[in-house]
């Protein structure tokens, strides 16, 4: 391949591509002209459903603008050296995660092995392949590096500390690609993300098991919602938004960290009120403690319940982050706010349940 070509190449390699954020980037890649390669790993049922529109789209097969799938696993290195051998990517956007906090105090060492060891087994895998001086690398970091609160709004000099095994796994993720930035000189960077979502977020992320159990009670599919913790605080966005801000991160000339959140938080009540809101009913609440309940207006009937199995051990009370720095130099802000994003996953979870009750 002469120089030129090479220097023209765009192509992209996302672990965790079957995820939310991997299937909205895929189809922002794509969009932009890139080839995009992804890693999935086996799986006993088909987990490709976030992405399966993308075989479909004919944009995917214009010629220099394609899209394949590789299988392989992030606690496999040498999949990853072979992948990378094989694909020769520009970009590399690891999202892949065991991503889920609660399930992290459960599945603690897998959680590390694949959040943290896995992310070293991808920076080494680009060096053994000796292309650390050709490939820009994303890492998905996370707002819940902050955990305990000691400074809001939080920036990237805030200090971290970690309040679960999957924040302590990626506080080892963020600090090895800290590490190899400065230590190999490789364009690294980690793009610390506050809580962002969508239709396509996991069924078990307190968002969308709200606006899914709403849009199930409003068509009388279900009678009430439980929940955990109603008083932790996040910083909400949507996941369209927040990929675009990946790939800015890596169109400068020297990588550097940033904090992509909203600049707003709201309680976990607040969302459940808002989504009731949505299908026209109010909700009061009556109570405390585990015996708090949420009543629809001018009845008796209990729509919200605590159940103190989903409460956490360790809890993240309060999210809420300071943008500045990517709006300053990547000219990135946010458009979708949170009653819109709201809207969106309730009007996308009544229509999934119209379909298919089931679902
Ligand atoms: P998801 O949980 O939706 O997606 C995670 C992806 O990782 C899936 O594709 C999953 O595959 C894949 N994966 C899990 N384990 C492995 C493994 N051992 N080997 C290879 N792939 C694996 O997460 P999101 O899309 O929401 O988040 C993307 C990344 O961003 C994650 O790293 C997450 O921790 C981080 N993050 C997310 C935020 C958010 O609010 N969404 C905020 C900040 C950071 P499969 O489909 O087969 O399960
Ligand atoms: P989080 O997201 O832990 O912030 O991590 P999640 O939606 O799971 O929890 C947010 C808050 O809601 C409270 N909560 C419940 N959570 C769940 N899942 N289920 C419940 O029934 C429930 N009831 C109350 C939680 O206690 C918590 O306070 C997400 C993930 O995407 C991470 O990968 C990412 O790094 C961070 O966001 C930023």
């Amino acid at each position: 391949m002469s120089s030129a070509s090479e220097s023209n190449r765009k192509v992209a390699l996302i672990t965790g591509i079957t995820g939310q954020d991997g299937s909205y980037l895929a189809e922002f890649l794509l969009q932009k002209g890139y080839q995009v390669h992804g890693i999935i790993r086996r799986s006993s049922s088909f987990n490709t459903h976030r992405i399966e529109h993308l075989y479909q789209n004919p944009f995917s097969h214009q010629e220099g603008s394609f899209f394949k799938l590789h299988y392989g696993d992030m606690t496999d290195s040498s999949c990853l050296v072979k992948i990378i051998m094989q694909v020769r990517p520009t970009e590399i956007y690891n999202l892949a995660a065991q991503s889920h906090v609660k399930i992290s105090f459960d599945l603690s060492e897998y959680t590390a092995e694949v959040d943290g060891v896995g992310t070293l087994r991808l920076l080494d895998a680009i060096r053994t392949c000796g292309l650390e001086k050709q490939v820009k690398f994303y890492q998905a970091s996370t707002s819940e590096l902050y955990g305990k609160v000691l400074e809001t709004p939080q920036n990237e000099k805030t200090p971290f500390y970690p309040r679960s095994p999957y924040a302590a796994a990626k506080l080892y993720a963020y600090w090895i690609v800290v590490n190899y930035r400065e230590a190999y000189d490789m364009y690294a960077c980690n793009g610390i993300l506050f809580n962002h979502e969508s239709p396509r977020r996991g069924e078990n992320f307190v968002t969308r098991k709200i606006t899914r159990s709403v849009a199930k009670i409003s068509l009388k599919q279900q009678e009430v919602l439980e929940l955990g913790n109603l008083d932790s605080k996040r910083d909400w966005g949507h996941a369209r938004d927040y990929v675009e801000a990946m790939w800015m991160m890596l169109q400068l000339d020297k990588a550097e960290d940033f904090v992509i959140a909203t600049g707003e938080t709201h309680s976990v009540r607040e969302f459940v009120i808002a989504a009731f809101q949505y299908i026209g009913k109010e909700i009061e609440w009556r109570g405390s403690g585990v015996n708090e309940v949420g009543v629809e207006k001018g009845t008796e009937i209990v729509r919200v319940k605590i159940n103190p199995k989903y409460f956490r051990p360790t809890e993240v009370d309060l999210l809420l982050g300071d943008a500045s720095k990517a709006k300053n130099m990547l000219k990135w802000e946010p458009k979708c706010r949170f009653d819109e994003l709201v809207k969106e996953m309730m009007a996308a979870d009544i229509e999934l349940m119209k379909k298919n009750p089931l679902a």
